[in-house]
């Protein structure tokens, strides 16, 4: 219209703790500035729990996009002896008179964007506000089932295996075992998030189609859900080069194995040890990372050779990890954003996951053949030395796992290419943020 200016269209953005939450946020809002003409605002408390967290939220706001930060200050804590990214969760939730005025005053804000570990804090307040507000669900389709169905099942659920319509039954051992404690932190606000999630304007997953087509069709069978947006796997953002990739340099193309339990995991001591020598005696180059401290401090690991292997306490930059040649396997906790990053790498999962949702996560990465899940792997036993050394082995060997993998690397290229299923998902979702 003649006089009238062209506007950017504008969504903010409330991500939660853990870099598991944030990643996908920063990447997303990435995409929105550098490709797509947003503006992006991000709501950021004013105290983070990990070092990985400011550095990644520093360098997104001195990137030069047209990305804000947005600071709001949090309450004062109140119970201690929790994991702190949960506790930090409980303290967003409970930011919503700070949060309200803010989300007020914001100019031509088309829609918020919000972590799933605040939708039962914020989607009451955005509905009252008449904000647009878009859940982002950082784990799997197959996990957000479970959620939306989680409302309707009875309360001894971990005592039988769950049935979804449209889908295999859950068995209980792949229950997020926290949820069979109603007493649990973890519990009250997942009952709340999972009882809020029908007030939400849409669904982003960081998914495709290829990759969870089950889970996907049985999600747009339930009345309840909202819209769905699978708009992945979205490309990690670009950091400097870190330590261990001069190491990884000089190995042989897919020689090696990385080991990684994600960013907020330390194992038992035990553990380590029968991974370390399972894994030396294996034969495989290796590089793992096994934290000492549930929270980072520091913004890269210290790194110790060991035999033919390199392994790193802290912090590597897993997307250049997966991302390089010589890497040719990935024993993975399957937090979510781990899973997605080896399908858009095709780096073949060595699954192993350890609480939470991921034991339904490795259900998936077996089931697309991504990669394998061995028997009995989980955070609730020790896996000794020979098992580590004979799944290692036989893994590495796997042409199976190698093809399935290179067969999830097409489809994920595909499913984010002009025109590819994901690509359109996020042009619908970007429609939707380009009205007010
Ligand atoms: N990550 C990383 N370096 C590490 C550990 C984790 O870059 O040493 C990144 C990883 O690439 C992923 C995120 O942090 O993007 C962790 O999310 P995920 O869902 O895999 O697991 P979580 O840490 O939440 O258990
Ligand atoms: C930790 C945990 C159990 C668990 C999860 C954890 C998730 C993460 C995604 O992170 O599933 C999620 C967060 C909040 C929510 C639903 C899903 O309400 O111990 O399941």
């Amino acid at each position: 219209m003649a006089g009238q200016e062209h506007r950017r269209p504008h969504v903010a953005m409330l991500p939660s703790s853990g870099m598991g939450h944030l990643a996908p946020f920063t990447r997303l809002a990435t995409l929105l500035a550098k490709d797509h003409g947003f503006t992006v605002t991000i709501l950021v408390p004013t105290s983070l729990v990990s070092v990985p967290e400011s550095r990644t939220l520093d360098a997104l706001f001195s990137s030069g996009l047209d990305i804000h930060r947005l600071p709001y200050s949090l309450p004062p804590p109140l119970s201690d002896n929790i994991d702190p990214f949960f506790k930090q969760w409980g303290l967003i939730s409970r930011s919503i008179d700070e949060l309200k005025p803010i989300l007020e005053n914001l100019n031509g804000l088309s829609a918020l964007i919000t972590d799933i570990s605040l939708a039962g804090a914020m989607l009451p307040l955005t509905n009252q506000l008449g904000i647009p507000n878009y859940i982002f669900f950082t784990s799997s389709a197959l996990m957000l089932a479970f959620v939306a169905h989680f409302p309707s099942l009875s309360t001894d659920f971990a005592n039988h295996p769950v049935d979804i319509p449209g889908l295999p039954p859950f068995p209980p051992a792949s229950i997020p075992p926290a949820l069979k404690d109603p007493n649990h932190a973890f519990t009250t606000l997942f009952q709340a998030n999972s009882n809020a999630l029908p007030k939400a304007t849409g669904i982003i997953l960081n998914t495709f189609r290829a990759f969870e087509t089950d889970a996907l069709s049985a999600l747009a069978m339930q009345a309840h859900v909202p819209p769905i947006f699978p708009i992945g796997p979205l490309p990690p953002d670009p950091l400097g080069p870190s330590a261990p990739m001069d190491w990884l340099d000089g190995q042989p193309n897919g020689s090696v194995i990385y080991v990684s339990f994600g960013s907020r995991t330390t194992i038992s001591k035990n553990q380590v040890d029968e991974l370390g020598a399972g894994l030396e005696a294996s034969g495989v180059r290796f590089l793992a990372v096994v934290k000492s401290k549930v929270v980072d401090e520091g913004a890269q690991g210290l790194s110790v050779v060991k035999g033919r292997g390199i392994v790193v306490d802290g912090w590597v930059d897993q997307g250049s990890v997966l991302g390089h040649q010589s890497v040719g396997g990935f024993v993975s906790h399957c937090g979510w954003n781990s899973v997605a990053e080896a399908a858009l790498n095709g780096v073949p999962i060595l699954a192993w996951p350890q609480f939470g949702d991921q034991m339904i996560n490795a259900g998936v990465v077996e089931k697309s053949g991504l990669g394998v899940w061995p028997q009995g792997w989980c955070g609730e036993r020790v896996v000794n030395r020979e098992d580590v050394c004979k799944q290692i082995k036989g893994f590495m060997g796997d042409v199976c796992a190698r093809e399935g993998a290179a067969r999830v690397r097409e489809e994920a290229r595909k499913a984010v290419a002009d025109g590819g299923d994901s690509h359109l998902g996020l042009v619908r979702a970007m429609e939707k943020w380009s009205h007010h």
